[in-house]
Formats: structure tokens, C-alpha cells, sequence
């Protein structure tokens, strides 16, 4: 009978002491700031709850591949990830909207547009048992070239990177042509060849050193689209009120520092690549007025195909 007492008196102290360890796979490298604001949301996490949720992040997609991520919460693989939001407009339009051009191109604008955004996508992400942590934007997107780019004909032929289906779309539009690459093989895609232009923030111009590959660089500022960081909703009620509320804290605490973060880099980033030796240049308002017809082109398919949810958001967020 002793010996069970102390066995039991054991157990419950193990009980209270186990340290939950959670792995979370991110696509983009350390030096990325969504990487690092992530880095920091671990941290506050693990002193939140006196180590007890310990998250292991697992970035550059080197534990799933982008593209496996959201799989790999949903079916419980992981607890937790990131990942590129508009990469889900596959499944439903609502999730890309942010990266349709000169819908919402300033930080303002985009953070209207998570409000009308964030219901739609949690809803979305709920029927598949995820749920949203976070959710932080990177700069507005430029344009990366070999030689200025006076107006969209410049852009002819050209080898094009892409990201997701809209930039896919839009380099079709452009007369150039998509190839998709992700963002941690973007130094080794121009260095073989496989593409000579890309759109993409200033940010990740820096992190994969554009000035390497390419001479010139317009801050066309043409959308702002985001990352998301969600966690499984069966293993997130499985942690104990405390641990819960640590997380969604800290999550907030998140999204707040990184919508700063990248404002700063809109700026320090851009400065980096002329410092580099990249020209950065204002496009003409002949190429501006080109890439505006794309987008109108772009709007009007996206209109066309959206769900409800989808058609709501962009209502909710124009008025
Ligand atoms: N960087 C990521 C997504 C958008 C951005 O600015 C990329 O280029 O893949």
C-alpha cells in the first residue's frame, strides 16, 4: 500500500511537470522576419508557461514542403505550421484575395481587408478542423528585372516566377511566362536560368540577394498579401486553459509586432537593394496604367469564380 502511495504521488508530480513539445514547419528561412517574429512567438510562449509548451520551429520548409504544410496540421502530423494564405485560393477564392493587384496595396488597406478577410477564412479553416493563430503581411510587391521596365510589353516572353496561381495569372497576362518556384530556391532558379523576373517584397529581394541575379527593382506596390500560422484545433483544446490562453496571447502579441515589422522593412529592405547596387526606380505611368488593366482583367475573372464567402469579403471590405 506504501509503495502505491508513492507511486501515485509520483505520477501526479510527472503529470504536472510533463512539458508538452510541439514541432511547427515554416516555408521560409531564419532570416526571414516572419521567421523571426515566429521565433519570438515561441519564446513568449515557452515564458508564458514556464516551458511548458516547448515549439520546435522547423523553417525553409525543411520538415514538409510548402506546399504540404496545411496537410500536415489538418491531419495532425503537426500541430501547428505556416504558410503563404493565398496558396489555398485553390480550394476557395476567398483565401487570395490578397494577392489580387491594386485591391489593397497600402498596409492600411490591407489590414481592412484582413478584417473583412479574417471570419470568411476562419470559417473556412474551422470545417477542416484549423484554426487561425495569426496572420502578418509582407511588404507590398515590386518588380525584379534584368534592365528597366518602361511598360508591360517589356515584359514579353520573359521567364517569370511565380508564387501562386494569381501571379500565375498575371504574368500570363503580361505576356511573360510563370514558373513556380519557392521562395528558398528563388538564388539557385535565376542562377540556372529557369527564371529571368520576378514580383515579390523587397524582403525576400533581400533574403535571396537579388542583386546577384538582377540589375533593377520598381516598388509597383501592386498587393500585400499574407502569411497565416493555424494550429489544429483537436490538439489545441487538448492543451489545459493556461497553456490556451498563453497561445492566443501570444498570437496576438504576434500579429501585431509583425504588421510593424514589415512596415519597417518596406522601407529598410528597399534601401538594402539600392545599397546592394540595384536600381530602384518609380514605374512609368504608362507601366502603371498597364498593370492597372491586368488587375482589372484579373478582378473581373476572380468575380466570375468567387464563392459567396469569397464575393462577401470583397463587399465587406469596399464599403
Ligand atoms: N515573399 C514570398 C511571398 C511574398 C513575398 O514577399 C515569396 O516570394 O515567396
Amino acid at each position: 500500500m506504501k509503495h502505491f502511495l508513492i507511486g501515485a504521488a509520483a505520477l501526479t508530480l510527472t503529470t504536472a511537470a510533463h512539458a508538452e513539445s510541439w514541432d511547427m514547419p515554416t516555408p521560409y528561412g531564419d532570416t526571414t522576419f516572419h521567421t523571426q517574429n515566429i521565433m519570438q512567438f515561441t519564446d513568449d510562449v515557452r515564458a508564458a508557461t514556464d516551458g511548458g509548451l516547448d515549439i520546435t520551429i522547423h523553417s525553409a520548409g525543411s520538415l514538409f514542403p510548402h506546399s504540404e504544410i496545411k496537410g500536415a496540421v489538418r491531419n495532425r502530423q503537426v500541430p501547428m505550421g505556416e504558410f503563404f494564405l493565398s496558396t489555398l485560393s485553390n480550394e476557395d477564392l476567398a483565401y487570395g484575395l490578397d494577392s489580387q493587384p491594386f485591391v489593397a496595396t497600402s498596409y492600411e488597406d490591407a489590414a481592412k481587408l484582413w478584417d473583412a478577410q479574417r471570419p470568411v477564412v476562419t470559417e473556412l479553416l474551422a470545417e477542416q478542423g484549423l484554426m487561425p493563430l495569426f496572420s502578418v503581411p509582407w511588404p507590398p510587391q515590386g518588380l525584379y528585372t534584368n534592365g528597366e521596365i518602361a511598360t508591360v510589353a517589356d515584359l514579353n516572353g520573359l521567364r517569370f516566377r511565380a508564387y501562386n496561381a494569381a501571379l500565375e495569372e498575371f504574368a500570363a497576362l503580361a505576356g511573360a511566362a510563370p514558373v513556380q518556384v519557392e521562395a528558398s530556391d528563388i538564388p539557385q532558379a535565376f542562377a540556372t536560368g529557369q527564371v529571368a523576373a520576378m514580383i515579390t517584397s523587397p524582403s525576400t529581394g533581400v533574403n535571396s540577394t537579388a542583386w546577384d541575379f538582377v540589375t533593377h527593382y520598381s516598388p509597383i506596390n501592386a498587393w500585400v498579401p499574407k502569411n497565416i500560422v493555424v494550429v489544429n484545433q483537436r490538439m489545441f483544446d487538448g492543451l489545459d486553459a493556461d497553456t490556451q490562453a498563453a497561445v492566443i496571447a501570444a498570437a496576438e502579441t504576434a500579429q501585431t509586432r509583425g504588421w510593424e515589422m514589415s512596415a519597417a522593412e518596406a522601407e529598410t529592405m528597399t534601401a538594402a537593394l539600392a545599397e546592394n547596387g540595384i536600381t530602384v526606380y518609380e514605374p512609368s505611368a504608362e507601366l502603371v496604367e498597364g498593370l492597372q488593366g491586368i488587375g482589372a482583367t484579373m478582378l473581373e475573372n476572380w468575380q466570375t469564380n468567387a464563392s459567396e464567402s469569397a464575393a462577401a469579403i470583397l463587399q465587406a471590405y469596399q464599403q
